[in-house]
């Protein structure tokens, strides 16, 4: 008998981790751009925030950082000491850990031939996350590699920029049924690059064999692009039948929420009106780019960053939703403050995969023990800080690549070389 089950993946956080402001458009990076950064504390925070969730009784696990620097991509782009440092930057940056990019999952009951299909973005938008899909996809193939549940395909071609399931969102009501899949994509034109584009969204629901019916494409608004929502969950969180959004998540709001409704009549919207939460307010504290999580009571809760706590208009929104009579009825903050800098909030950090944890590679997967065996890794080997002008030394790559040798050593991951 199988037992699907969410399993959360969260990107362990690469030693490399710098704040190189590379992604256009995403304020909270290109606002820290320069700072020092510390990749140990940033790790070790990931790790907390996985045994947290643990703690409330959901199956976690996680995947490694990819090889760092990319001497492949500076190769190609003949890197040299004339070069702009951005292009050197992109070859060193960590930003694998954000897994909600990693691929766009789509859990067997949803699918034409009944198996779990994962499509790697291609993140063609960034130089320095366009270089991810292929390693990426490497260790979906072990982790997911069993082909009787799941298939791990080919990114869309570049000529699509594709996200992953950061502009996807799935409703249904047990996780054993078949769901009702959203792809959120943005319109180019504005001032930041619309990274999710429509086509690519179209390619991912063909390939993994969704029936039309169930599938609904949605714009995002153009507005919340242009305010730094860079991927749809910078405002807009779904899980079970509840959709958790911002006012001005979307294009057209009624038309959207009736095209979910029309595919998934048990919807659920909460919405935060915008004179409750500006949109500005909701980006800068990342409201919604939390974890919507059902817990074994059936409960829902919500897995903020502590940030939220910071922002009197945010929290106090939250306080006003939890005295209702709402679907959410935890909130549950977080620190992930070395990720949320590079604009990467709890629920970035984490790739949604339903699945009966049997069917996947067991190394995959975090318990109470592997999760203190990272941390003493992680503490041994990650740099405490790194300035970006250290980007490039010959003494930092030794050390991040030992770093991460070690890690794949004691997970038993030698093969992810
Ligand atoms: O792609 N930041 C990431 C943040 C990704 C957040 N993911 C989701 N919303 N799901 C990005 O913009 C910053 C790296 C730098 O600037 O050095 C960065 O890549």
């Amino acid at each position: 008998m199988s037992t699907l089950v969410e399993i959360n993946f969260d990107g362990i956080v690469g030693p490399s981790h710098n704040y190189a402001g590379l992604s256009l458009g995403n304020l909270a990076a290109t606002s820290h751009a320069g700072d020092t950064s510390y990749p140990r504390a940033a790790a070790l925070q990931g790790i907390a925030k996985m045994r947290s969730n643990m703690a409330l009784g959901l199956a976690q696990g996680f995947l490694l950082p990819l090889p760092r620097p990319n001497h492949v991509l500076l190769d190609r782009l003949a890197v040299d000491e004339n070069a702009d440092r951005a292009l050197l930057a992109a070859a060193w940056s960590a930003s694998s850990m954000w897994t909600a990019n990693a691929a766009t999952v789509s859990p067997a009951p949803d699918t034409a031939d009944g198996r779990c299909h994962l499509t790697p973005a291609n993140l063609v938008t960034m130089l320095h996350r366009g270089q991810e899909w292929r390693d990426t996809q490497a260790q979906l193939k072990i982790a997911f590699g069993d082909d009787r549940h799941f298939a791990v395909h080919e990114a869309v071609p570049d000529s699509f920029g594709d996200e992953g399931a950061a502009n996807h969102m799935r409703f249904c009501t047990s996780h054993e049924e078949p769901g009702v899949e959203v792809f959120v994509y943005g319109r180019p034109g504005g001032r930041f690059p619309a990274r999710q584009h429509e086509q690519a969204s179209r390619a991912v629901a063909r390939l993994h064999g969704l029936a039309p019916d169930r599938s609904v494409f949605i714009e995002q608004n153009p507005v919340a692009i242009e305010a730094g929502a860079f991927h749809n969950d910078v405002v807009s969180v779904a899980n079970g039948r509840v959709l958790f959004t911002h006012e001005q998540a979307f294009a057209e709001r009624e038309t959207a929420y009736d095209a979910i409704r029309a595919a998934f009549p048990q919807l659920e919207v909460v919405e935060v009106p915008a004179d409750a939460v500006s949109l500005e307010e909701a980006i800068a504290t990342y409201l919604f780019n939390a974890q919507l999580l059902t817990l074994p009571s059936g409960e829902m809760a919500l897995v903020v960053p502590t940030e939220c706590q910071e922002s009197a208009a945010v929290w106090s929104w939250l306080e006003h939703m939890l005295a209702g009579n709402g679907p959410i009825r935890q909130v549950i903050p977080v620190d992930v403050k070395q990720s949320m800098a590079n604009g990467g909030g709890p629920a970035c950090l984490r790739l949604r995969v339903v699945a009966d944890p049997a069917t996947v590679d067991r190394r995959f997967l975090l318990d109470d023990a592997k999760a203190t065996l990272i941390e003493k890794v992680v503490a041994e080997h990650w740099p405490e800080t790194i300035a970006t002008a250290q980007l490039g030394s010959p003494e930092l790559e030794a050390r991040v690549v030992s770093a991460r040798r070690a890690l794949l050593d004691a997970l038993d991951l030698q093969e992810l070389g």
